[in-house]
């Protein structure tokens, strides 16, 4: 039988189609169009628009191939297929889920998209079910529940099909969730293998002595019990370590990147030791999801410095020799550079010079060096540790960045946002928060004042080529073209187009509502487009989306963000710009 994969790889070749989150498998969201260009950019203007029918944040992006647009929604989930000629509906899926999920959800009622393969679009939907539709009919073909919202497990991320497997994670790691990523057959929903983060060996799919490390300057095998020995008693049960972000695929390879997030508690004092491998990048068999290399960015966070953020496929040139890498900007504020074969770091920089919790990672071990002025573990419990930078948010959150093809560069949206952060003792209830920590957030003293950047950033030196300063964190994925630009929108509304070179701003429209959805562009009768989701939320906007502008406690505390009232409200719109036709 045909590879149900193969259409896939042939839908994401022709840049005409949008057929993956990412636009393909390695987390590029770059395209090869260049109808739309530096030259001409500033005369886009809006082509059509639609209404998802909800009011909360809209992350990620609708899928584009043949005449059909996929178009997702928040919480309640629903999914609609749109007739590209006439923008009408050919079918719309609303599942009924129970109420009950939202308030289990940390940041906002997000979903970060959809998949497609084999006939069928791949639904997350928050209350852990993962559905298979009928790309033609919106009939469900398979439906399996990888959770349980009662003990604080819900989904916002985008399933990703790679090959004949669906990649799928979990959200959760504010309820003492036990992160883990789960590979189901595409054809039948069937589980094929569990992946978790903490745990026995044989629970996280590692092999002491093949799955490796990089350790004292090389790489090493992890050794028996690499995360039991760095948790005390059964701790790691409850010990996070969720994988709510994006996911990446080298075919050649047949290796699944992705990262993992916090260990709860948020309190350090609770949990001594690494709390492995949590904060983690890992490369797995797509296969058999056996751990093929493991990087800890954060050993023993004390920040809620979550490593999902996407791993970037790309073949670099570094000091002279073209070397297969894989990029992440991590929400500790540093960039990392890894050999994605064999998961050797090679770069390690921070990606905003203001960060302060750590000096800089210290290339032989591979552990930040953190400053004990900035440390709640070395502080203790009930201390209010003042101006740490970056906050929780990072210096970025799951605003995923653009590789431009072109150039090799890297184009990234950025927080520039520090924090007080106090821990305190908290006792697990399922279900319920199990967060033990006080925060507050605010933009970064003495610096440009904005709350944001969008950055070029040279992966193979480390070092940032621009930065443009925005009011508020660019919440927005980004989109570079063969045209020389990159696109991204801002938290109070904008859709912008910058030039790659030099960072200037060549063009912005305001929808009514902020942007937190990724850029994507496809082609359809011959025509270029380029599309946003406007509608305000995720953890930067949670406040707008929850009506909590002027709450002061709890998650919804993000200080800075208050200021945004004055420039956008809720929304649930897709925009869809082209030029002119003449
Ligand atoms: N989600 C957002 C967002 O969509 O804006 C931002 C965050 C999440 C965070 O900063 C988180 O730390 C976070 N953590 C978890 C977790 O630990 O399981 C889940 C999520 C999520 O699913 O949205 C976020």
């Amino acid at each position: 039988t045909a590879r149900a994969d193969a259409e896939l790889d042939k839908l994401i070749a022709n840049p005409a189609n949008w057929a993956a989150q990412a636009g393909d498998y390695a987390n590029h969201r770059y395209s090869e169009l260049k109808q739309v260009h530096a030259g001409n950019a500033k005369n886009l203007q809006v082509a059509w628009t639609v209404s998802t029918g909800v009011l909360r944040g809209h992350e990620g992006s609708p899928l584009v191939f043949g005449d059909t647009m996929y178009i997702h929604s928040p919480f309640p989930n629903k999914v609609i297929a749109l007739n590209l000629k006439d923008q009408t509906f050919k079918w719309k899926y609303e599942p009924k889920q129970d109420n009950n999920v939202v308030p289990v959800m940390c940041c906002d009622t997000v979903s970060r998209g959809l998949a497609y393969g084999d006939g069928k679009i791949l639904l997350q939907q928050a209350d852990t079910t993962l559905v298979a539709l009928d790309a033609h009919t919106g009939k469900v073909v398979w439906s399996v529940k990888n959770g349980d919202p009662k003990i604080g497990e819900t989904n916002t991320n985008a399933p990703h099909v790679f090959k004949d497997k669906v990649i799928t994670g979990i959200s959760g790691g504010e309820f003492g969730v036990r992160g883990r990523l789960i590979a189901y057959d595409l054809k039948t929903g069937k589980t094929v293998w569990t992946a978790f983060s903490t745990g026995p060996d044989e629970d996280m799919l590692f092999d002491p002595a093949t799955t490796m490390t990089w350790t004292d300057g090389k790489m090493a095998p992890v050794g028996k019990d690499s995360s039991l020995k760095t948790w005390k008693g059964d701790q790691w049960k409850l010990g996070g370590g969720t994988t709510w972000g994006w996911y990446s695929y080298d075919p050649k390879l047949n290796l699944v990147y992705y990262g993992s997030g916090n260990p709860g508690t948020w309190n350090p004092s609770q949990r001594p030791g690494d709390n492995k491998w949590s904060m983690t990048l890992f490369a797995r068999d797509l296969d058999t999801g056996k751990a093929r290399w493991v990087y800890q960015m954060t050993p023993h966070d004390e920040w809620d410095y979550d490593g999902v953020n996407e791993l970037v496929l790309a073949d670099l040139n570094i000091k002279g020799k073209k070397v297969p890498s894989v990029v992440h900007m991590d929400r500790n504020g540093y960039a990392y550079t890894l050999q994605r074969e064999t998961g050797e770091l090679l770069v390690a920089e921070k990606f905003d010079p203001t960060i302060n919790w750590a000096s800089k990672i210290d290339m032989k071990s591979g552990r930040p060096v953190v400053n004990a002025k900035y440390s709640p573990a070395t502080t203790g419990p009930d201390v209010n540790v003042k101006g740490i930078c970056p906050s929780a948010l990072g210096t970025k959150d799951q605003q995923p960045m653009s590789y431009d093809r072109k150039s090799g560069i890297f184009l990234v949206p950025t927080n520039h946002v520090c924090m007080d952060y106090e821990p305190f003792q908290v006792e697990y209830t399922a279900g319920q928060p199990y967060v033990g920590a006080t925060l507050a957030m605010y933009p970064t003293p003495k610096s440009h004042g904005g709350m944001g950047n969008f950055i070029a950033w040279d992966a193979a030196a480390g070092k940032i080529l621009w930065s443009k300063p925005e009011r508020f964190s660019v919440w927005s994925g980004a989109l570079a073209t063969a045209g020389d630009i990159v696109f991204y929108g801002t938290l109070e509304g904008y859709l912008k187009a910058v030039s790659i070179k030099d960072g200037k701003e060549l063009w912005k429209f305001k929808t009514p509502s902020g942007i937190i959805g990724n850029v994507f562009t496809y082609l359809f009768e011959g025509k270029q487009y380029v599309g946003v989701y406007s509608g305000i939320g995720g953890w930067a906007g949670i406040g707008m989306a929850a009506g909590l502008e002027n709450s002061s406690d709890g998650l919804g505390a993000v200080g800075g963000y208050r200021d945004l009232a004055k420039y956008t409200d809720l929304g649930g719109t897709l925009f869809i710009f082209a030029l002119p036709s003449n």
